[in-house]
């Protein structure tokens, strides 16, 4: 059988339409060769070939945490535009970088990411307005009344600088301790301010950006435990009241010490019935090879069984960059060869990996 090489092809959107006729004998033939193990053939429906379009697919987004000074890099630039649709800026939004000094706010950073994300057409999530760490030490030397309306001001000022252009904002991260206690985590907002602070923050961030979805995003809340019943009761309690919000970010940063829980789709689908989305905020499972490759696709298969698990972002595109480099935990080694887990993870997505020419002329499989 010959297949015209996809590499001479048209990109989709300049293909013109096909007849119904073409489609349907187009199908016909595509059963035939995936029963002859060839997954696709040019002139059928063309699964998608990359992250992002694969998800779109599914409904759902794929996104990486990016760093601005990483995207004058252009390996790590083409790899952010081909494969994916959302952008997380990994550090330049947090209050170190957008308030060291207090009323005096610093955005280049995060600006950069925006406009890169923006004219490209993907989406962004806000990461992080109120949280214990990457906290200018300023912060807590304030008393009560100050703290109070630094937090807020902070809130404001930043949700404002980028109004319209968030997709979903984490209001607050990481508010509850680790271990069985459910307890909240001491922090200058949690020691000073009580247990309202998380509730008030919500009510600041949607005042001041209606648009946004709102998101409570948190780590080791990924299975059903002490933790993540915590944050469930905190949920449920802001819907039954009333309080502004809208998704819970689960972190999933995974390895062996802390796997994907057995029970990671039906703790997402919990929450789901309390009437938020859930949204994987920041994915990274240690590992190479197929235990990795394992692992992500059943975390994507996981969310996408969830019909308001709306998108997962990993915490990073390459390696080289990660929080845990070493760990190899993302899709991408450190020269942008995709490993077997992003093969999983596309497939997952039902989207598969395009061939080139040289690969038909050495029997690796066609489109
Ligand atoms: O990936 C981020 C790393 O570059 C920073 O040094 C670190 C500082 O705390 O924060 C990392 O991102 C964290 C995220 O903001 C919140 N959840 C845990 C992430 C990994 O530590």
């Amino acid at each position: 059988m010959m297949a015209t090489p996809t590499s001479i092809e048209p990109p989709p959107e300049r293909r013109p339409r096909r007849s119904r006729t073409r489609t349907a004998l187009a199908l016909g033939m595509a059963g035939l060769l995936a029963s002859a193990g060839v997954t696709a053939l040019t002139g059928t429906a063309e699964a998608a070939s990359t992250l992002g379009a694969a998800a779109a697919e599914k409904g759902r987004y794929f996104g990486a945490a990016v760093a601005a000074n990483h995207l004058g890099e252009a390996p790590y630039a083409s790899t952010l535009n081909t494969e994916f649709n959302s952008v997380t800026p990994e550090n330049e939004m947090k209050w170190d970088a957008t308030e060291r000094t207090r009323g005096s706010f610093t955005f280049g950073s995060a600006d950069q990411i925006v406009n890169h994300a923006q004219s490209r057409g993907m989406k962004v999530r806000g990461h992080t307005l109120v949280w214990h760490s990457q906290l200018p030490s300023w912060v807590a030397g304030l008393g009560t009344a100050d703290l109070r309306s630094a937090m807020n001001n902070h809130i404001t000022q930043v949700m404002q600088r980028y109004k319209g252009k968030i997709h979903s904002w984490d209001v607050v991260n990481e508010a509850f301790q680790d271990g069985n206690s459910g307890a909240r985590r001491s922090s200058p907002f949690q020691d000073k301010l009580g247990n309202g602070f998380i509730e008030e923050a919500f009510r600041t961030a949607r005042a001041a950006d209606p648009a946004a979805k709102l998101c409570y995003n948190d780590y080791n809340t990924d299975g059903v435990n002490a933790k993540s019943n915590a944050v469930y009761n905190l949920v449920r309690d802001f819907k039954s009241r009333g309080v502004p919000i809208d998704c819970v970010g689960f972190q999933s940063h995974f390895n062996s010490a802390s796997p994907v829980p057995s029970d990671y789709q039906a703790n997402l689908q919990r929450f789901a019935a309390l009437g938020v989305d859930v949204q994987i905020t920041e994915l990274d499972i240690e590992g190479s090879g197929t235990a990795q490759a394992n692992n992500y696709g059943n975390v994507v298969r996981a969310c996408l069984a969830v019909s308001r698990c709306t998108g997962i972002t990993v915490w990073g595109v390459t390696d080289k960059y990660s929080w845990r480099a070493s760990g190899t935990p993302l899709l991408f080694d450190g020269n942008y060869a995709k490993k077997p887990a992003y093969g999983a993870v596309l497939s997952a997505l039902g989207g598969s990996q395009r061939r080139l020419y040289g690969d038909v002329q050495q029997g690796r499989g066609v489109e």
